[in-house]
């Protein structure tokens, strides 16, 4: 990440990055949905969302109301999506840059993609759908989820803030 955008943040340490990765038709979406509204009333929260061919999460997300249209960036990752969040992490990490323009105090940023893990660089903690298995720095939790009835999904916050050492705005 350049630092560009530090100029403009106040009072603030740098955004936590959370990474959701994990196959085709895990709930990475659904995971990234339901986070969002559970932590955007607390949180200055954005989204990277990365897709091969098309922005379609950033739709859905519209869609579904997780997050406004302008906190959400579809990443168009062409045929290679592997080095877009491994080994060449660069258009992602200018994803999160042009965002952080927009919304230079946010706390959270989300990486979204379809493989896990992916860099350290996007994400410092990371969800694998697959498993639901949330991992940082070593430690890995099992946290059993259903997100058509929420359940589980309070215990993954909770993770996220505690780990993440966040704490919600009026807290500051
Ligand atoms: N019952 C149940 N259904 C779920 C859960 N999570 C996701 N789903 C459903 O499973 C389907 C796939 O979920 P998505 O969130 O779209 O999965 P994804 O990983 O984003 O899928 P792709 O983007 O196609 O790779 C959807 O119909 C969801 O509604 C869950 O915890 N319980
Ligand atoms: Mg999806």
């Amino acid at each position: 990440m350049t630092l560009h955008h530090i100029k403009n943040r106040t009072k603030k340490p740098p955004p936590l990055r959370v990474g959701i990765g994990g196959p085709v038709g895990s709930g990475k979406t659904t995971l990234l949905e339901m986070l969002c509204k559970a932590m955007r009333d607390r949180y200055d929260l954005v989204a990277i969302t990365n897709d091969i061919y098309t922005k379609e999460d950033q739709r859905l997300l519209t869609v579904s109301g997780a997050l406004p249209a302008e906190r959400i960036m579809g990443v168009e990752t062409g045929g290679c999506p592997h080095t877009a969040i491994r080994e060449d992490a660069y258009i992602n990490l200018e994803a999160i840059d042009r965002m952080l323009v927009d919304f230079p105090d946010a706390d959270i940023v989300i990486n979204k993609t379809d493989l896990a893990p992916m860099s350290a660089d996007l994400a410092v903690m990371q969800a694998d759908t697959t498993r639901m298995r949330t991992t940082t720095k070593g430690l890995k939790p099992f946290v059993l989820t259903n997100l058509k009835t929420l359940s589980g999904l309070a215990e993954v916050v909770a993770f996220i803030e505690t780990k993440g050492m966040l704490l919600p705005a009026a807290e500051k």
